[in-house]
């Protein structure tokens, strides 16, 4: 996998002899600079796939005369595939793969590249894809531009133990405590729940553990618990897929559902979970045209974000895609931030936030 580059290379071309004719846009957000960035980001696996859009939009939409590459770095590798960051005039070029220099795998580990570019000055990672908010622990140069959001329910096999059940919300967290032990407890097949959580650094694992449940299962003893690559059942061994119960993303199901990320639900459905603020289903439609339908006061919802540092070379242009100045309103703030991609996150699986009274449909926090 490599990053597109054409737009960048032949646009540098260009910005070498004629840099002056790049005279900004009418955003309110830094202008561009005329200088050829690349623009990188990493992070969680929640939002990779919708970046793949919202980056296309600044690297070739009309609002964008600056010369910047805005990159998408997968959260894992596989095999003998790589994936290079361009080099700009802050970076070198950086090749990631699968075994020596492996990508920033979740929300926590794309933060702490970006803590890491900032701090050492060389703009390697100038974003962090983040499924979880601001953490006590982030450098106060952090600035999270929440999106949208997405909803976090449980999923099981549509042909398992656990197939089409709705849960309680109390039901979900004695499975995860160890208490209930067996499908037919719940109104499923005779056979043990094989309990799964996302990799650790997870975003959705730690919103999941730290929100839905309550608790963290990995710290009860005699619990087995078993991980799997967060939003990918195919992560899953297939001989546990019928009976595991997992964690899942209601903006990955939809948007693999709808055929704009690659299908990796193997069969696992998003189901019901009650008692916690939303009771219907947390998706209705049909493939290709899957909408997220939980309410903004279910217990799963939560707020996904870009996270800039503002010491990085770089910060000024970052925001240009994801974010907006206080002094914006939706014509003047990026196209994220005003509103324009909203049928794109809906594709994804994404609820957009409810615009203010400026427009703006992005949080800062
Ligand atoms: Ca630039
Ligand atoms: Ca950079």
């Amino acid at each position: 996998m490599r990053a597109r580059t054409t737009r960048f290379l032949a646009a540098t071309a260009i910005a070498a002899g004629a840099c002056l004719l790049l005279t900004g846009t009418a955003s309110a957000v830094p202008a561009a600079n005329g200088v050829p960035e690349v623009l990188a980001a990493a992070g969680s696996d929640t939002i990779f796939n919708v970046t793949a859009p919202i980056f296309a939009n600044a690297n070739s939409g009309t609002w964008n005369t600056d010369p910047d590459n805005y990159v998408n770095v997968p959260p894992v590798l596989t095999g003998t595939t790589t994936f290079t960051v361009p080099a700009d005039p802050f970076n070198a070029a950086v090749t990631y793969n699968a075994t020596t220099n492996v990508p920033p795998d979740g929300s926590s580990a794309g933060k702490a590249a970006l803590k890491a570019s900032a701090d050492a000055g060389n703009g390697l990672i100038d974003l962090a894809r983040s499924s979880s908010p601001r953490a006590t622990s982030d450098p106060s140069t952090f600035e999270y531009y929440g999106f949208a959001k997405d909803g976090v329910t449980w999923a099981s096999s549509a042909t398992g133990s656990g197939a089409g059940l709705s849960l309680t919300i109390t039901q979900l967290r004695s499975i995860y405590n160890g208490t209930i032990t067996n499908w037919n407890q719940v109104g499923g097949g005779n056979a043990a729940i094989k309990l799964y959580l996302p990799q650790v650094g997870s975003g959705t694992l730690s919103f999941f553990t730290g929100t839905v449940l309550g608790f963290d299962p990995a710290t009860i003893s005699g619990l087995t618990i078993n991980r799997f690559q967060e939003n990918d059942a195919t992560s899953i061994p297939a001989a546990n897929q019928a009976t595991a119960i997992v964690p899942f993303s209601v903006a990955q199901w939809v948007a693999q559902g709808n055929s704009v990320s690659p299908n990796k639900r193997a069969g696992f459905t998003v189901n019901k979970l009650t008692g916690a603020g939303s009771d219907g289903a947390p998706v209705t439609g049909s493939a290709g045209a899957y909408v997220p339908a939980f309410a903004d006061t279910f217990l799963g919802a939560r707020t996904v974000f870009y996270v800039l540092d503002n010491r990085t070379v770089s910060y000024g242009q970052a925001k240009r895609a994801v974010g907006f100045d206080p002094t914006d309103h939706a014509a003047t703030a990026s196209p994220l931030c005003g509103g324009k991609l909203a049928a794109t996150l809906t594709q994804y699986g994404f609820k957009p936030l409810v615009a203010n009274a400026n427009g703006i449909t992005c949080v800062k926090s």
